[in-house]
C-alpha cells in the first residue's frame, strides 16, 4: 500500500458501535472471554472445545516444542461426523444445508440429511477405488455440491483432501497433485463461467498424463455432452455412475486429533507453492468458533460467503465453518454479472440471505458498476457482512456498509491466511467498535503483536512487522512434505513467533490496520501469487531471456501483475509478442497470472550482487522513476534509470 494510502487510513476518524441487537444476543457478546482467554489459553480453548462431538476426549490440550504443536493430545474426532451426522441425529435433518444455484440458473436444495446421504455414498465409493486413511485425493472442481460432497467423504474415511482451484491450468494441477501423490483426482466435465463452458476435463487429461501417481479418475456431469469430455476406460468413473451402486452407510473414521485433515497449496515467496498442512481437531474447532463468534450464525440465518471452495476462504466459511455450525447457506456456481451485474443482489433478495462475505477487490468492482444495481432489490433481509482477502479502503468499506448493508450491517474485516485456518484479527459484531478498514483486534486466545526489524514490541501507533507469538489450535502444523521451509518460512524471521508476512501497524487504541504484504508476495483480487512463480511462467517462454515482476496498485484488483522483460538476443520486441506472454502466462498458471502490464527492458536492472532493484522497478512501474520525456517504449530505459538510482 503507498505511504499516502496509508495516512489517510489513520486518519480514518468514524466509529460504529455494536447495535443494540447484535449486544444484546450477539453469540458473542461478553467482553470478558477476551481476557479469560489472555489469562489461560489452554484452558479457554479447551472449554470451547467441548461443544465438539468426541469419540474420545483429549489426554492433554497442547504440547509445544516451538514451533511444532500438537493440540487435543489422545482425542478421537471426525470432521464429517460434526458437521453432519450431529444435525441429522436432531430435528436439523431436513433443514436446507446447501441452497445452490447453477450459472444458468438451475437450483438444488439438498437439506443436511442429503448432504449426510451423498457424503457416507461416495465416502464408499472412494474406499471401493482403494482409497485409505491417509491416502491423498485431487479435487478440480467448480462451485458444485459435488466439490463440498467430496471433501468430506475424505475426511469421513480419513482420506486427505486436496483442493486446486477450478481456474488454475492443468500444469498447476500437475504439480499439485505430484506434490501431493494423490491416488485419486475428483473432476468434472466442465464448468460454467460467463455463459462459457471451462474444460475441466481437458485440463485434468492433460494434467494427469504427468502424474504417475493417480490411478482413478471421477468425473462429475455438469455440462453433458457440450462438455466434450472424454472417458478413458479403466482410468475414469462418472460420479453418478458410482454413487448409483454405493451403500448408504459408512462409519465414520475415529481420527487422531493431529491426523492431517487436509493440505491446501498456497504462494510464498519462492517459485514453488506450498502445501499447508491442517489436522483435524484443531482446525475444526477454530472454524467452528470463529463461524459461531464472527459471523454469529443463527438457527434461522441464511449465510452466503460468495468465494470459491478453492481458496481457504470457501474451506473455512463454506465447507467447514458453517456446516459445524448446521447453518443453511447459499452457494452459487458462476459470475456475479451473469447475465446481468445484478446476479448477486437478486440472489440475496430471493433467497433472504441474512449474512453476506465477499472480499474487497469485489466491493471495489460493485462500486464501479454502479448504485443502481443493488438499489434494484430489496436487501433488508441482510443483517451483517463480511469482508476478507486483502485491505480494504475507507472508501470501499462505506460503500459496502451503505449500498449493501443500507447502514445496519456491521462490517466483519477479518484478517487471516491459509496458514492460520480462520480470522485472528476480527471484529465481533456484538462487542466491537468498528473503524471502516480496520480488522480491528486479536481473536480471543490470540496473541498478536506489532514488532520491528529486531523482533521488539513496537508501540502502540507505530507500524512494523505482523507476528503471532503463541500457538492457537487451528494453526498450520507444517508444509507437506517440506517441514524444513516450514521453519524457515514462518518461524526464523523472529525467533520463537510466526512471522505472517504482512506489515501492520496499531493505532493508541490497539486497533490493527494492516498494511499488506512485505515479502515477494503479491494479492491480485484477494488472491495470493509469488513474484517468482509468474516471472519463472515469462522465462518459459523461448523469446524471453530474463523477466521481473512487481505488484502495483490497481484500482479494482488491490495489486495487479507488472512484468518487465527481456528478449533472448534477435528477437524482435513487437505488440503481439507481448499479447503472446501475457497468454503464455496464464496458460501455464490460470487466468489469475495474467499480466496487467508487460514492458520491455534491454537489460534488468540488477544490484552489483545480481539481485533484481525491485523498488526502482515499482517506481517506474508508479511512473515516479520516469522523466516527463520518457516512455516505457524504449526498452533501453529501465538501464538508464538504473545509473541514475545507483547515484542516489
Ligand atoms: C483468507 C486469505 C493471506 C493474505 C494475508 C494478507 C491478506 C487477508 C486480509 C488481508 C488485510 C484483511 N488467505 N489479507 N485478509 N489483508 N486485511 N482483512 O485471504 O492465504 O489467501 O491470503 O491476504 O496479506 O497475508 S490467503
Amino acid at each position: 500500500m503507498a505511504d499516502e494510502a496509508i495516512e489517510v487510513l489513520l486518519e480514518e476518524g468514524r466509529t460504529f458501535p455494536p447495535p443494540d441487537a447484535f449486544r444484546q444476543s450477539g453469540n458473542l457478546n461478553d467482553a470478558a472471554v477476551f481476557e479469560r482467554a489472555d489469562k489461560d489459553p489452554e484452558g479457554f480453548w479447551a472449554e470451547q472445545a467441548r461443544e465438539l462431538d468426541w469419540f474420545r476426549t483429549w489426554d492433554k490440550v497442547l504440547e509445544w516444542d516451538c514451533p511444532w504443536a500438537k493440540w487435543f493430545i489422545g482425542g478421537k474426532i471426525n470432521v464429517s461426523y460434526n458437521c453432519l451426522d450431529r444435525h441429522v441425529k436432531t430435528a436439523r435433518r431436513n433443514k436446507a444445508a446447501i441452497i445452490w444455484e447453477g450459472e444458468p440458473g438451475e437450483e438444488r436444495v439438498l437439506t443436511y440429511r442429503d448432504v449426510w446421504r451423498e457424503v457416507n455414498k461416495f465416502a464408499n465409493a472412494l474406499k471401493k477405488l482403494g482409497v485409505q486413511k491417509g491416502d491423498r485425493v485431487a479435487l478440480y472442481l467448480g462451485m458444485v455440491p459435488e466439490l463440498l460432497i467430496a471433501m468430506h467423504a475424505c475426511n469421513r474415511i480419513g482420506a486427505v483432501h486436496s483442493v486446486v482451484f477450478g481456474g488454475f491450468s492443468a500444469e498447476s494441477l500437475r504439480d499439485r497433485i505430484n506434490d501431493a501423490s494423490a491416488k485419486v483426482l475428483v473432476t468434472g466435465d466442465g464448468g460454467y463461467r460467463r455463459g462459457t463452458v471451462i474444460p475441466l476435463k481437458k485440463n485434468a487429461d492433460e494434467a494427469v498424463e504427468g502424474s504417475p501417481s493417480i490411478e482413478n479418475v471421477v468425473v462429475v456431469q455438469r455440462v453433458g455432452s457440450d462438455s466434450g469430455a472424454v472417458m478413458k476406460e479403466g482410468r475414469d468413473h462418472w460420479w453418478h455412475e458410482l454413487m448409483a451402486g454405493a451403500p448408504l452407510w459408512c462409519e465414520p473414521e475415529p481420527m487422531d486429533s493431529e491426523d492431517m485433515l487436509f493440505s491446501l497449496y498456497t504462494s510464498g515467496t519462492t517459485g514453488k507453492p506450498k502445501g499447508i498442512v491442517h489436522t483435524t481437531a484443531g482446525y475444526l474447532l477454530g472454524v467452528y468458533l470463529a463461524n459461531k463468534w464472527v459471523f454469529d450464525m443463527k438457527e434461522d440465518d441464511v449465510f452466503w460467503c460468495a468465494a470459491d471452495i478453492g481458496w481457504v476462504t470457501g474451506h473455512t466459511h463454506i465447507v467447514y465453518g458453517p456446516m459445524a455450525n448446521g447453518a443453511t447457506q447459499v452457494m452459487y456456481e458462476g459470475s456475479p454479472d451473469w447475465p446481468d451485474k445484478d446476479r448477486l443482489w437478486r440472489m440475496v433478495e430471493k433467497y433472504g440471505v441474512t449474512i453476506f462475505h465477499t472480499a474487497p477487490t469485489a466491493i471495489r468492482t460493485f462500486m464501479r458498476w454502479g448504485t443502481e444495481f443493488p438499489a434494484a432489490h430489496d436487501l433488508s433481509s441482510l443483517r451483517l457482512l463480511g469482508s476478507v482477502g486483502e485491505p480494504i479502503n475507507p472508501e470501499a468499506w462505506m460503500w459496502y456498509h451503505e449500498h449493501i448493508g443500507h447502514g445496519n450491517c456491521p462490517i466483519m474485516d477479518t484478517w487471516w491466511q491459509t496458514e492460520t485456518g480462520h480470522p485472528l484479527i476480527t471484529p465481533f459484531p456484538g462487542v466491537t467498535t468498528l473503524k471502516p478498514a480496520s480488522a480491528t483486534r486479536p481473536f480471543p486466545g490470540i496473541e498478536a503483536d506489532v514488532v520491528d526489524e529486531q523482533g521488539k514490541s513496537v508501540p502502540l501507533g507505530g507500524g512494523g512487522y505482523l507476528v503471532l507469538k503463541r500457538p492457537w489450535p487451528a494453526m498450520l502444523r507444517t508444509v507437506f512434505n517440506d517441514p524444513d521451509r516450514y521453519v524457515e518460512t514462518y518461524w526464523s524471521r523472529f525467533p520463537g513467533m510466526y512471522f505472517a508476512g504482512d506489515g501492520a501497524k496499531r493505532d493508541k487504541d490497539g486497533y490493527f490496520w494492516l498494511l499488506g504484504r512485505v515479502d515477494d508476495v503479491m494479492n491480485v483480487s484477494g488472491h495470493r501469487l509469488s513474484t517468482m512463480e509468474v516471472e519463472s511462467a515469462l522465462v518459459d517462454h523461448q523469446a524471453v531471456a530474463e523477466a521481473a515482476v512487481i505488484g502495483k496498485q490497481h484500482e479494482v484488483k488491490g495489486q495487479g501483475i507488472c512484468a518487465f522483460v527481456s528478449l533472448i538476443a534477435g528477437v524482435e520486441n513487437t505488440p503481439e509478442l507481448v499479447e503472446e506472454l501475457r497468454a503464455h502466462v496464464a496458460r501455464k498458471i490460470g487466468a489469475i497470472a495474467r499480466p496487467d502490464e508487460l514492458y520491455y527492458a534491454a537489460e534488468l536492472p540488477k544490484t552489483r550482487s545480481g539481485k533484481i532493484m525491485r523498488r526502482l522497478l515499482r517506481d517506474i512501474a508508479d511512473g515516479k522513476a520516469l522523466g516527463d520525456t520518457t516512455t516505457l517504449a524504449d526498452p533501453t530505459v529501465v538501464a538508464k534509470l538504473k545509473e541514475q538510482y545507483e547515484d542516489e
